[in-house]
């Protein structure tokens, strides 16, 4: 395996990530001036006109005595998520860790008294749960030279001085002061120039080599692929892609956004992205104190609770090497000598065709319980696309709740008819 793959392979086996978006703008919770953002709650500095003297005095009353990084490890963890992405500095520029090179901080602009991220870190580290760092590198609003998509003529900064001010000292410090970071999770490049991508793009590497780099870094300087937020391909992508998604509708808290992704919803996300070859990355937005809404952890919780039934069918697993002739509510991955169909509500049937494999079927099971399927392996003669199809027996009463996995074990790697045999 090649020095790039071993780097990313805890992250290709891990498929499913905790966002953290948490900052100033959690602790207005979407609202300005008994104004009710209409926008996501992290943008509500830019898009209210909240000037920099408003905003640093809004800092001044943020005070997260609630926040604990335990608490906060445990729930990813018992979600089985297995990293965890944390907002070091959003666009807003306030940075949510003890930055030295920059008074705009969580501990020198706040009357909180401690470092979030140095509590996260340590947490991370006891639970083994990948550290990895959200940094918003072009778009900052509280330096008069940051990149800002709402307010400012961007091609009119002096943006060599920012990088030079504050975003290059900024990621050494976190790269230095942390320990060991899976991934920097950069964000809306916008005008960055290839130059100054790649020299964002060395500094990580030389600092810590292993940490893996995300292309919102900009001019395809990163080591993975980011879909748009809650954006689903179509079909599969056989390269290294994740999809950020929200649980609501905001990634920063918003008091008022209670329309939660339920647990199905939620699975269903993971499952898609997943077996379309990529790693979901699902937000939580702490409030001003800290915490995470009781709903959004409740949500995670019972996917979690899923996950410890049916992860052998996630997580360490690949696209399915065919065409995934299978019905909705259907979705397909794959490991070596077994296929994973997840059943969800939205196939009703009891008899579950699946075309096109050729191996011998060694055995079918519901993967939860491991109680055997019976299934019919018919021949089908008639159609050259599909020397035999398999019917899987699947019971209502045998349905799990949320989605059912049936695990098929077949001899030697997978063989399949294809479309092109016809051609
Ligand atoms: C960006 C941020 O602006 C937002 O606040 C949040 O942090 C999100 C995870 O990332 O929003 C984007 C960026 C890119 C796309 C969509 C939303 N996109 O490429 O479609």
């Amino acid at each position: 395996m090649v020095k790039a793959d071993q780097v990313k392979e805890w992250w290709r086996q891990a498929k499913y990530g905790m966002f953290i978006h948490w900052g100033v703008y959690s602790f207005l919770g979407g609202e300005w001036q008994g104004k009710r953002t209409p926008f996501v709650a992290e943008w509500i500095m830019a898009r209210e006109n909240i000037s920099r003297e408003d905003y640093l005095d809004v800092a001044k009353e943020f005070n997260p005595e609630d926040f604990d990084a335990d608490t906060i490890v445990a729930l990813a963890k018992k979600s089985g998520m297995k990293y965890i992405v944390y907002t070091a500095k959003h666009h807003d520029g306030f940075a949510m860790y003890h930055s030295k090179c920059c008074q705009d901080n969580i501990i020198d602009a706040t009357p909180f008294e401690r470092d979030p991220l140095k509590e996260l870190s340590s947490a991370c580290k006891k639970e083994g749960i990948k550290l990895c760092l959200y940094y918003s590198h072009a778009q900052d609003w509280l330096h008069p030279q940051g990149y800002n998509l709402v307010t400012r003529d961007n091609k009119a900064l002096d943006f060599d001085a920012y990088l030079e001010e504050k975003a290059l000292p900024q990621l050494e410090e976190l790269l230095t002061n942390y320990g060991d970071i899976g991934l920097i999770w950069f964000d809306s490049p916008i005008i960055i120039s290839k130059e100054n991508s790649q020299r964002v793009y060395d500094l990580v590497k030389r600092l810590q080599p292993e940490c893996m780099i995300n292309y919102r870094i900009g001019n395809e300087c990163g080591d993975y692929y980011c879909t748009g937020d809650n954006q689903l391909p179509s079909t599969p992508m056989d390269v290294d892609w994740e999809m950020p998604g929200t649980t609501n509708d905001s990634w920063g808290y918003k008091y008022y956004d209670h329309n939660w992704k339920d647990p199905s919803e939620t699975l269903r996300w993971l499952v898609r992205v997943n077996s379309r070859g990529g790693n979901y990355l699902l937000n939580v937005g702490p409030d001003g104190n800290g915490l995470i809404p009781a709903e959004s952890a409740n949500i995670l919780e019972e996917v979690g609770d899923w996950l410890s039934r049916n992860g052998q069918g996630i997580y360490a697993s690949k696209i399915a090497p065919m065409p995934t002739y299978v019905r909705e509510g259907v979705e397909m991955t794959y490991r070596p000598g077994k296929l994973y169909l997840h059943i969800f509500d939205q196939c009703d049937k009891e008899h579950i065709p699946l075309f096109c494999i050729k191996n011998k079927v060694k055995k079918i099971a519901i993967l939860s319980t491991g109680e055997a399927l019976t299934y019919e392996d018919r021949d089908t003669p008639v159609s050259q696309l599909h020397e035999h199809i398999l019917v899987i027996n699947l019971p209502k009463e045998k349905r799990e709740k949320y989605a059912t996995v049936i695990c098929i074990e077949i001899e030697g790697d997978l063989e399949f008819t294809t479309m092109d045999k016809l051609s």
